[in-house]
């Protein structure tokens, strides 16, 4: 058996959490990462048969019942996952019943999976049933979104089409848009629910003045997605105030679009 602190999984949990602190997105506890693996790869570094305790997780998840995810734990900082794995992180695989998360390794504190779990397991549902591939769902508080969530309509489209409008790439990088949820109470089925109805169509979602939700193939794609969204946040919150002299036009995005052949929500565009 494989020593699972070397496996590439917790590397990447590792890099993209100390990533994430250092970028000023996940202070305290804030933030959490689910990432979907490959159960022959866990059973390199981990006896799958081995059940530490079960938790229960507090809603149906039927359709994920054997998939096994790496997640951040409950109350564990972004901060300390680099230097201390084994408490801030947990695996846990989805059992039989659909209701309970049975512990392969991780969370040795005695501590649980993150509180959004309810979000995160219904959007990698809502995800799976568009995409198959889909593999990762990351929760975050990048800063200029954040702010950006203050002084713009909360709005599917106009929210979308501001951030087009910010960066040449962003109907590249994000041409299905971002969904945006109103302020709801966090940690709760009631946010996972509204959040994963939204990711059946994007994969990003704002929770109105709280963070967003990023959702993809790989840590790389999922990063990248919120990472393009907050550089556009950024260069609305920079020039927001300012009188405004130049704009890619809406024609101009749909030439980006058609030249990089993605498929762009067109309804967005004002044309
Ligand atoms: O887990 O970010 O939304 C801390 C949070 C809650
Ligand atoms: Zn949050």
């Amino acid at each position: 058996m494989k020593n699972i602190l070397t496996s590439p999984f917790v590397e990447e949990m590792k890099k993209t959490t100390a990533n994430m602190y250092r970028l000023g997105w996940d202070e305290r506890n804030g933030g959490n990462i689910s990432y979907m693996l490959d159960e022959n790869e866990v059973a390199q570094y981990l006896d799958t048969g081995k059940v530490i305790r079960h938790i229960p997780i507090g809603f149906d998840a039927t359709a994920l019942i054997g998939k096994i995810f790496i997640v951040t734990g409950t109350g564990k900082y972004f901060k300390n996952v680099e230097s201390d794995p084994e408490n801030n992180l947990g695996i846990i695989r989805i059992a039989d019943d659909g209701t309970t998360a049975e512990l392969l390794w991780g969370y040795a504190d005695g501590g649980r999976f993150t509180s959004e779990l309810p979000a995160h397991l219904m959007s990698h549902i809502a995800r799976l049933s568009v995409d198959p591939e889909n593999r990762v769902v990351i929760h975050t508080h990048p800063t200029n979104t954040l702010a950006m969530n203050y002084v713009h309509e909360l709005d599917d489209k106009k929210f979308t089409h501001t951030l087009w409008g910010m960066c040449t790439e962003c109907i590249v990088v994000f041409p299905d848009g971002i969904g945006v949820l109103p302020w709801m109470l966090c940690g709760t089925n009631e946010i996972g629910e509204a959040t994963a109805n939204k990711m059946k169509e994007y994969r990003l979602v704002v929770w109105g003045m709280h963070g967003i939700y990023g959702s993809g193939k790989t840590m790389d794609e999922t990063f990248g997605l919120i990472e393009t969204v907050e550089k556009a946040a950024q260069i609305y919150m920079l020039t927001a105030h300012l009188p405004r002299i130049n704009t890619i036009k809406d024609s101009e995005m749909k030439q980006l679009a058609e030249f990089f052949k993605v498929d762009y929500r067109k309804d967005f565009l004002n044309l």
